[in-house]
């Protein structure tokens, strides 16, 4: 492949939800633009896009995958990206790098909940919206509706560019307004006839082209004065408009295309080519420490690694993008995050599991590299001499939780080693050794996510595990004051042990007053790992207990509050005022008071009308309204309390507080009851009591807890 200059490059994104046509648009491109000789597709396994064997198994993207092609002498870096919202840890990285982000919508759907979700990221990432209404050749296409949905979805800015001469099955031309032309397509699409616009259409096609102008020269001064004296706009002025506008997100245009018969991609790439903008054009990305960074194409090399594969026989393979300067194989780079200095022995340009060697990439370029040590997913290495560092990307929170258990004894260590090396790869899958749940917990955009996985760890690693629901982390705290005393005593040969405590033990509240009939010496507040606090007070009078006795009090208590005297889960929310107790001369020492201090404190506890406290999650789903019923009634049963709901044009947000316990599987449910078409978030609310009858249950399951 060529090498081209950074004016001449253009980096694309396609996102959308699962099914819209992204890979079929994918292998279109570049089957048109003569890349490829023959067109794959999605249901045999043959694209280039979906080349992993994950993908071809299930007949869908799960991983992001980059492909070249060269269209008219620009470079158009295109990124395929799964739409299920499992994989979207995938998809966001490849949006990061990309300045273009094409939004491919089904024209018999609709908007749907993936393209929602991307859209709030690419605005995060500043991209600059194009969007494709596909599928208008399917016998329920509605072009019109989509569109008017999209707008009432993204905003005014949304403007069509085009339209079908006819949808549904006799689709065959598509309508230009900005062109004011015809594309007439042969039976088997690809290339155009261009002809005037039929008579029929005419007055619609100027009216939306006098629209488009009218909108361009409004958010353009010169162009509004050129407008106002030539009452019209000639293309170049149009495309340079639109250009701008596209630029200032004043306008995202709207493409209308049909991937599957090949009807309109060469002109989606004209358009690219034309008015996307390149990326020494585009609002530069982030820096690790805020502000933004900008390019420097002349300047010394820097490159930012954007997706990380391990692929057989070939080793760790990292995609990244130049944003400074230009790469040149041979080139020592330094990772910003840790020093070390890297050899980039070869690039490559990929056209999926395809890879081209070329000698240099130039600024805002894209390839892929192996053999790279000392770097990972989310770095930046530049040229020694010259440093800037960007941000990396984030992730939304995984929405599904698993524990990892293993088939066979003795893998464990490999496992979490298997695990740690896919959260380097795609760190959207999250990992925790849980001390507190004596579980690997693993988490993920859905379990879609989770079993790719799981699939990895058997296919890639050869290790058999099960995926089991986590434990819940309950809390205890108590809800009553109580005192007790403990005295600690022992007598075995030399040496004795004697301590005496007595305390009151309290549920804890902020701002709550000193005891009535006890005098507060010194306070110390804990603010505990596992949350909420316990509060030590020394109420000792008459140096009855020393004070350097205190600390194996207090540490006899933290033991207890580890492992609650309730149910063995941790205690929290606790005051604790040691009044009185005794010493013995000779044979009081620490262990003796951590003792009495532990023993008091559980007989306390018990005696304090304990609660056992679960986890409650604010939830929020967004669904389309048809489903808004059968949503609302499942939340109910897993004991939900609705919060409220809002409307967004077809879709309503669903605001709930559910228990931790009560989400298993909800992702699946949630997902069956609505065919894929909803999608939630949740986030960690309070700890709030459980029912008497959950706190039964748990105690009894927590007391036989096993080991996993
Ligand atoms: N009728 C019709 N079907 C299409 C079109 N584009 C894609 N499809 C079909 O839609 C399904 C999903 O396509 P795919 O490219 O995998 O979508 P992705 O999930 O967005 O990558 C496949 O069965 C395609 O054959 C189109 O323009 N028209
Ligand atoms: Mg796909």
């Amino acid at each position: 492949m060529n090498t081209y200059t950074s004016e001449r490059v253009r980096n694309i994104v396609l996102l959308g939800h699962a099914g819209s046509g992204k890979t079929t648009l994918a292998e279109t491109m570049l089957f048109e633009s003569g890349t490829i000789s023959r067109r794959g597709n999605v249901a045999a396994g043959s694209t280039v896009s979906d080349y992993h064997p994950i993908e071809k198994e299930k007949q869908k993207s799960v991983y992001s995958s980059l492909m070249t092609l060269d269209w008219r002498g620009h470079k158009i870096n295109l990124i395929d990206t799964p739409g299920t919202l499992d994989f979207s840890g995938e998809s966001f990285g490849s949006l990061k790098v990309s300045d273009t982000s094409i939004f491919v919508l089904d024209a018999e759907r609709g908007v749907e909940v993936g393209t929602e979700m991307f859209w709030k990221q690419a605005a995060n990432y500043k991209s600059i919206p194009i969007f494709v209404i596909n599928k208008v050749d399917h016998p329920k296409a509605d072009f019109n509706r989509t569109l008017e949905m999209a707008k009432e979805r993204f905003g005014r800015e949304v403007v069509a560019i085009q339209y079908p001469y006819e949808q549904g099955e006799g689709f065959h031309a598509i309508i230009d307004i900005l062109k004011m032309t015809m594309y007439e397509f042969p039976e088997e699409g690809g290339k155009p006839d261009k002809l005037p616009i039929p008579e029929s259409h005419r007055d619609r096609a100027q009216l939306l082209h006098n629209e488009l102008i009218e909108i361009i020269a409004e958010n353009d001064e010169t162009l509004m004065d050129v407008y106002f004296e030539k009452g019209t706009l000639d293309e170049e002025e149009l495309i340079d408009g639109l250009r701008s506008c596209m630029l200032n997100r004043q306008i995202f245009p709207v493409f209308c295309l049909s991937a599957e018969r090949n009807m309109g991609s060469g002109r989606l790439m004209g358009f690219i080519d034309s008015v996307a903008p390149a990326p020494t054009e585009v609002t530069g990305p982030e820096l690790a420490h805020g502000g933004e960074y900008k390019s420097d194409k002349d300047g010394k090399a820097g490159i930012f690694i954007f997706k990380t594969y391990s692929e057989d026989h070939v080793g760790d393979l990292m995609y990244f993008r130049v944003y400074n300067g230009s790469v040149k194989s041979g080139m020592d780079l330094v990772n910003s995050s840790n020093g070390n200095s890297s050899r980039l022995s070869s690039l490559f340009v990929s056209q999926g599991s395809k890879r081209d060697e070329v000698s240099v990439l130039n600024t805002g370029d894209i390839g892929a590299v192996v053999k790279l040590k000392d770097a990972g997913f989310g770095d930046t290495l530049h040229e020694k001499g010259f440093e800037f560092q960007l941000k990396s990307i984030e992730y939304p929170a995984p929405t599904v939780r698993m524990a990892v258990k293993s088939l066979k004894t003795g893998d464990e260590d490999k496992i979490g080693m298997a695990l740690n090396q896919l959260h380097r790869e795609a760190p959207s899958l999250f990992v925790e050794h849980s001390q507190e749940l004596r579980q690997m917990i693993i988490g993920g955009q859905g379990e879609e996510h989770l079993a790719s996985i799981k699939h990895s760890l058997s296919h890639r690693f050869k290790l058999s595990v099960e995926f089991v629901e986590p434990r819940i982390p309950y809390r205890e705290t108590i809800t009553k004051p109580v005192k007790s005393n403990y005295k600690h005593k022992k007598q075995s040969g030399g040496a004795g042990q004697y301590g005496e405590v007595h305390m009151l033990v309290e549920p804890w509240y902020e701002d709550m007053p000193p005891p009535p009939d006890i005098q507060v010496r010194d306070v110390q507040t804990f603010d505990l790992p596992w949350g909420g606090k316990f509060v030590f007070q020394n109420c000792i009078v008459g140096g009855v207990i020393d004070n350097r006795f205190m600390p194996a009090i207090i540490k006899g208590v933290m033991e207890k509050l580890e492992t609650g005297p309730l149910s063995g889960c941790r205690a929290r929310d606790i005051r604790v005022s040691v009044y009185d107790g005794s010493m013995h001369s000779v044979d009081s020492n620490e262990a003796a008071f951590k003792t009495a201090g532990l023993m008091a404190f559980k007989k306390a506890f018990l005696d304090a009308s304990p609660q056992l406290l679960e986890p409650v999650y604010n939830v929020e789903v967004l669904v389309p309204s048809e489903f808004m019923g059968d949503v609302m009634g499942d939340l109910s049963t897993r004991r939900g309390q609705i919060q409220g709901m809002d409307s967004e044009g077809s879709l309503q947000t669903i605001k709930a507080r559910v228990p931790l316990s009560e989400m298993n599987r909800y992702y699946t449910q949630l997902k069956s009851m609505t065919q894929g078409r909803a999608t939630y978030h949740m986030e960690f609310a309070e700890y709030a009591p459980v029912p008497r009858d959950v706190q039964d249950r748990v105690m009894r399951e927590t007391m036989e807890l096993e080991e996993v």
